[in-house]
């Protein structure tokens, strides 16, 4: 199936007509069977943000579970809320650049040492070629984990475990089978970001959040952040939540580092799981969310917890969650200038059938 098309009134559709809403290419038949899948064009209608549902009104589909968006961009959606970001938006996006200047939003591959929540190291090979008789080298990353550090967590990366699937009534052997794959983001996550410096703002309140703790930032938190900042949070922007993990992990010692990394031991502030946070992401046609904590959500969250913000996010919103952003840099330039709006340019990895990514991210002001 080719075309994909949004919202409510517009379904996706097996059988395309003659004309289609406008917006949406279809790709010449010919060039289909060219092509192989992760190169099929999969074009987006040009969508009213306003006219799609609201949260209250979730879900739309009969069958689908409470409070999630299954079917609202088609039954063969596999983006998510990144159907969010519009061309209209990237063209906002773009004319929020305005100093030149560029922040690169993913830690260095093996930053954490250990990685986090067991994940293995990567293992950096430089391949000489020496025995060629030349002068130069090729390198290979083995084991390399895609969650090892900064990352996107794809739609395939948990699934609901009452309804036994992931987003938009995936099942596992569709996942396995490449449905709702990082590849199906290569060249769709851009568009405008917003900041908030949930962690400045507590502390500045006299309340400061220990980000070593599984303490939580509220759905109020992040609103009055929002108003002390200046700004809108624009619909179809990339949320970005700055926590203040990152910047304590970084300050550990190498001890500390090797104590907090097992699973067990590792302790971390997030954002709370509560169903008006989701509410409030979908509303505001958050498009995706990236923290520079652990888990986006406090860490630990009990995975038997249907409330837990990685289910109601990534399965049943299909709300791509960011986690180990770097975001210090990014904040302090924000403050200076009180603009917290920026283009949002992420790359994840073309992987075909892949579970998650290093964002390959740059926010650019
Ligand atoms: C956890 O919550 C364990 O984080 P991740 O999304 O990296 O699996």
């Amino acid at each position: 199936m080719i075309v994909e098309t949004i919202g409510a009134e517009i379904r996706s559709i097996a059988n395309p007509p003659a004309s289609l809403p406008d917006g949406v290419r279809r790709v010449p038949k010919k060039v289909r069977g060219a092509l192989p899948s992760a190169y099929e064009e999969r074009s987006m209608a040009k969508i009213d943000l306003s006219k799609l549902p609201k949260f209250s009104e979730l879900p739309v589909k009969k069958g689908a579970p409470p409070d999630s968006c299954w079917g609202v961009f088609g039954d063969d959606d596999e983006l998510g809320c990144l159907n969010f970001l519009t061309e209209d938006g990237i063209v906002e996006a773009a004319r929020l650049v305005k100093k030149g200047k560029v922040f690169r939003l993913d830690t260095p591959v093996n930053y954490a040492d250990p990685p986090l929540f067991e994940r293995k190291p990567a293992k950096h090979v430089l391949l000489s070629f020496e025995q060629y008789g030349l002068l130069g080298f090729d390198d290979m990353l083995d084991n390399y984990n895609t969650q090892e550090g900064s990352q996107w967590d794809g739609l395939g990366h948990v699934g609901n475990m009452r309804h036994n699937a992931f987003y938009n009534g995936k099942s596992a052997d569709d996942v396995r089978a490449g449905r709702l794959s990082i590849h199906r983001w290569a060249d769709k996550f851009v568009g405008k970001g917003y900041l908030i410096d949930a962690f400045k703002f507590r502390s500045d309140q006299g309340r400061p959040v220990n980000p070593m703790a599984p303490e939580r930032y509220s759905l109020q938190d992040l609103k009055d952040a929002i108003k002390t900042q200046g700004g809108q949070l624009k619909p179809g922007s990339v949320l970005l939540v700055r926590t203040g993990w990152l910047q304590a992990y970084l300050k550990a010692t190498p001890e500390q580092k090797s104590a907090m990394a097992p699973m067990k031991a590792l302790k971390a502030c997030g954002i709370e799981d509560a169903r008006e946070m989701v509410a409030w992401l979908w509303d505001n046609r958050v498009a995706a969310i990236g923290t520079d904590c652990p888990a986006v959500e406090q860490w630990p969250w009990d995975f038997r917890n249907e409330g837990a913000l990685h289910y109601r996010t990534l399965s049943l919103l299909g709300l791509p969650l960011g986690e180990q952003f770097v975001l210090d840099n990014l904040a302090a330039d924000c403050h200076q200038d009180r603009q917290y709006e920026f283009m949002l340019v992420s790359c994840p990895l073309n992987v075909r059938g892949g579970i998650a990514s290093p964002p390959n991210a740059v926010a650019i002001k």
